[in-house]
């Protein structure tokens, strides 16, 4: 097997399987031209991360009668699998990124690389979404995230007042999100379109999200119609508080 053959496979969980996108058949190395022998180094330079659109995890009927089966198949199966697949077009041709997680990639995209920045920020975004509900209804935050809340914002009434607040008024598309400094702090902010706080190089607050709201008008329009403020407190009713403390503790 040729070492430009090689499959890499990487530790990074949610990149998948990688694969070098240079196998093909305008991809021969080159011969070095006094001795014959392929310079095999000069073609692999790295390997495109593939991504895959994840599991929900629950029926698409399982957030009922919060948000319905139809949104979330359409939203799942449709919009965020459409992210998925235009993020790894773009990835193929975009050597800067080889070998990257997607947190790796979210810091590192330049504004006007707008498929990585669209694409990679849906895939992340909705990844965490559907992870921060729980079918059956939430629970409330506790321990060290519930200190943090409080430590923050005063109470987790506050918090919620504040979160209502940011996803009600991001004028248009785009997500709200509970996020943490980097002295581990908690804030709330908004972003436009599917930028992320994680985006260093995009006019955004910076920190990692623990838990974002998508208020996209596909995210709710179906049910909710116009009414975002009934879709808001219907998702913020079902907060998966666990995953929300797994992402504050960096699990
Ligand atoms: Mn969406």
């Amino acid at each position: 097997m040729k070492k430009r053959d090689f499959l890499k496979l990487s530790g990074m969980a949610s990149a998948g399987i990688m694969i070098n996108p240079l196998i093909g058949c305008n991809s021969k190395p080159s011969a070095n031209e006094e001795t014959g022998v392929e310079d095999a180094t000069k073609v692999v330079a790295g390997t495109a991360s593939v991504f895959t659109l994840p599991e929900l995890g629950y029926a698409t009927n399982a957030l009922e009668p919060a948000i319905d089966q139809m949104t979330m198949e359409i939203h799942h199966g449709k919009h965020h699998a459409g992210y998925v697949k235009k993020l790894n077009i773009a990835l193929a041709d975009s050597p800067a990124y080889f070998d990257m997680d997607i947190n790796q990639i979210l810091a590192s995209v330049k504004e006007d690389d707008l498929g990585v920045r669209n694409n990679g920020g849906g895939h992340y975004n909705h990844s965490m979404y559907w992870k921060v509900m729980a079918p059956g209804g939430g629970n409330a935050p506790t321990g060290e995230l519930a200190e943090a809340i409080n430590a923050s914002f005063g109470s987790v009434e506050a918090f919620h007042e504040q979160f209502f607040n940011a996803a009600k008024t991001r004028f248009g598309s785009g997500w709200a999100w509970l996020c943490m400094g980097a002295d581990r702090k908690l804030f709330i902010t908004s972003t436009p379109n599917q930028d992320n706080p994680l985006m260093t190089n995009i006019d955004v607050e910076h920190g990692t999200p623990v838990l974002g709201i998508d208020v996209w008008e596909h995210a709710y329009y179906l049910n909710y119609q116009n009414k975002r403020g009934d879709y808001i407190k219907a998702f913020t009713s079902m907060i998966n508080w666990d995953q929300v403390a797994q992402n504050y503790a960096g699990v």
